[in-house]
């Protein structure tokens, strides 16, 4: 008894689904993940790597199947079938793509708000403990709304135009201003006034980045932290993040900056918290000062 074609349909569909399936959550192509948004980030990429490997699969193994099943017969100088439309085979190859991308679409905007990327970023509390924001924000010009009307007054709390982060708002957050220029990225520590080429962060502890350009568009991307963010001049922009595993990794500015762009990278180094507060104890223009007086200078 021959096997009717839509059982052979069904089950070639199956194994393509499955097999995709098994690539998107088998195949790792993703770098280490080091910080608390980066499994969220990591679940929205199996998804897509699935219904792509399907796709290719399907299509590709389509194409193939064809050249082979339909390919010229030597002798055969017919002419191929007259087909003019099928409203229901439209109708499909319509949908399904709709569908997916529809999927796709929501699935997207639910990851995006679960890092972070929809939270109110002028109200939380973190902005207000950063006195030198307001300093910030008057280098960035002099038109702008946050400006008192007349131009000499107090500053208002400066506005963050865009940004991404999981940790707003939340209590124990490290600030640290970033400024981006070419082509370099400056970090500063207002708690301590240090300043440093690299970012150095504790395991563990959300890190508030805010941050500015100088000069024309950057942008701060760590791929182990699944995050980038655009450094826009005269647009502050905020970037959080609570980075899960201790060691070194790349940050790279993903912004067509200048000629030197490619070269436009530093370091985070993610300590364990004692190893964090030694840094920070060596940094400090404090003991720094301390320890020069005292006649030490390795310190
Ligand atoms: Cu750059």
């Amino acid at each position: 008894m021959p096997i009717p074609s839509s059982l052979v349909t069904l089950l070639v569909g199956m194994a393509l689904v499955l097999s995709g399936l098994w690539v998107g959550y088998n195949v790792d192509l993703l770098p280490l993940d080091a910080s608390a948004n980066a499994p969220v980030y990591d679940s929205l990429f199996r998804v897509l790597f699935s219904i792509g490997t399907i796709l290719f699969l399907g299509i590709v193994g389509l194409v193939v199947f064809s050249l082979v099943r339909f390919r010229r017969r030597s002798g055969d100088h017919t002419d191929g079938l007259a087909i003019e439309g099928n409203l229901l085979l439209e109708i499909v190859w319509t949908a399904i793509p709709a569908v997916v991308v529809l999927f796709v679409g929501i699935y997207s905007y639910d990851i995006y708000e679960r890092m972070g990327g929809m939270s109110s970023l002028n109200d939380h509390s973190a902005m207000h403990r950063m006195p030198s924001m307001e300093t910030m924000e008057a280098s960035v010009t002099t038109a702008d709304p946050a400006l008192d009307a007349t131009g000499s007054g107090p500053l208002k709390a400066p506005r963050v135009w865009g940004g991404i982060g999981t940790a707003a708002g939340e209590a124990n957050v490290l600030p640290v201003e970033v400024t981006a220029m070419q082509f370099a990225f400056i970090f500063h520590y207002p708690e301590g006034d240090i300043t440093s080429g690299e970012l150095h962060v504790p395991n563990g502890r959300p890190v508030e980045l805010r941050m500015k350009a100088n000069d024309v568009i950057h942008a701060f991307w760590v791929p182990q932290f699944r995050l980038k963010q655009d450094v826009i001049p005269g647009q502050p922009t905020v970037l959080t993040f609570t980075p899960t595993k201790a060691g070194s990794y790349p940050i790279i500015c993903a912004e067509l900056c200048g000629p030197y762009h490619g070269g436009m990278r530093s370091t985070v180094v993610v300590h364990e918290p004692e190893a964090y507060d030694a840094w920070l104890q060596k940094n400090s223009p404090v003991t720094a000062t301390v320890a020069v007086a005292a006649g030490n200078p390795t310190a």
